[in-house]
């Protein structure tokens, strides 16, 4: 089992409680909508807009379903991404992660949704081909699901208004250290040469983020988890951003990233990109 699978693995039993940042919505018509289902990845597979535009990821499964968006760079086909993503998939290397995002395809967004719920996110579109993945979260052996994607010039989406300017760098997060709980859109931006995401683990009463990391670098024998679900970043390559509509509830939080690194494909989080903050 790779490091990844099983931080993940332990993220999924902590997550017996589904937090309450992934609340289905009613949310306006109009979105473009990517629904996982019985029958995979459905939903709008043309599209003439260009921008940030609304997405409601939506998840039809009772699992929790891990989204990834990726825009494919000019000239690449759907063989060379299908390689590209199995490499990532099956070696989960710095190296690999580097190659496929500088050859094949930029990350740009997606979500980690609950059994039933809907997550509204806003990505960035140009033109070009997009595949759209999802896949269970937290499953050491997950099936991709793949949609592709059409993106044709159209109406330009303006940005939304975003409550938190959140970057990702080469190694750190730059979180507040408080937050106030309740609806919030996050601007994630990339703004490291690696690629990174968040996971966002909730402490228990009386644990710290030293007790989540040593939780964490115990592995299986680490006894029970100091935190629960917190919900999640989605993986964003460099210089790509998107918007997240997170819903956090009152608590201490602590934000990991587990990726590769490029050269030594040691977790993010081990070169220091980890960092608590408070909800209130
Ligand atoms: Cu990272």
């Amino acid at each position: 089992m790779t490091t990844r699978s099983r931080w993940y693995r332990k993220v999924l039993v902590a997550a017996t409680l589904v937090a309450a940042w992934l609340t289905a919505t009613a949310f306006a018509a109009g979105a473009i909508t990517w629904t996982i289902g019985a029958d995979g990845v459905t939903g709008d597979t043309a599209i003439a807009g260009t921008g940030f535009q609304a997405v409601d990821l939506v998840n039809g499964l009772d699992a929790p379903q891990e989204f990834d968006v990726f825009h494919l760079h000019d000239g690449v086909s759907m063989a060379d991404f299908q390689k590209g993503y199995d490499a990532v998939s099956q070696t989960f290397s710095g190296a690999v992660v580097a190659a496929f995002t500088k050859d094949t395809a930029d990350v740009i967004g997606g979500g980690v949704v609950a059994p039933s719920g809907t997550q509204r996110v806003y990505v960035d579109l140009k033109p070009g081909n997009y595949v759209v993945n999802a896949q269970e979260a937290g499953s050491d052996t997950p099936t991709p699901h793949l949609l592709i994607v059409t993106v044709s010039d159209g109406p330009s989406a303006t940005a939304p208004a975003a409550d938190l300017e959140l970057h990702l760098a080469d190694f750190e997060f730059d979180f507040p250290d408080t937050l106030p709980a309740g609806p919030q859109l996050w601007h994630v931006q990339n703004t490291g040469a690696q690629t990174h995401h968040a996971v966002l683990f909730k402490l228990l009463p009386g644990k710290t983020q030293d007790d989540l990391m040593a939780w964490l670098a115990a592995g299986d024998a680490g006894g029970p988890p100091p935190a629960e679900d917190g919900g999640s970043v989605a993986v964003v390559s460099a210089d790509q951003s998107y918007y997240a509509s997170m819903d956090l509830t009152p608590g201490t939080y602590v934000a990991v990233c587990f990726m590769p690194d490029a050269t030594t494909d040691q977790p993010h989080a081990m070169k220091g990109m980890v960092q608590t903050f408070t909800v209130l």
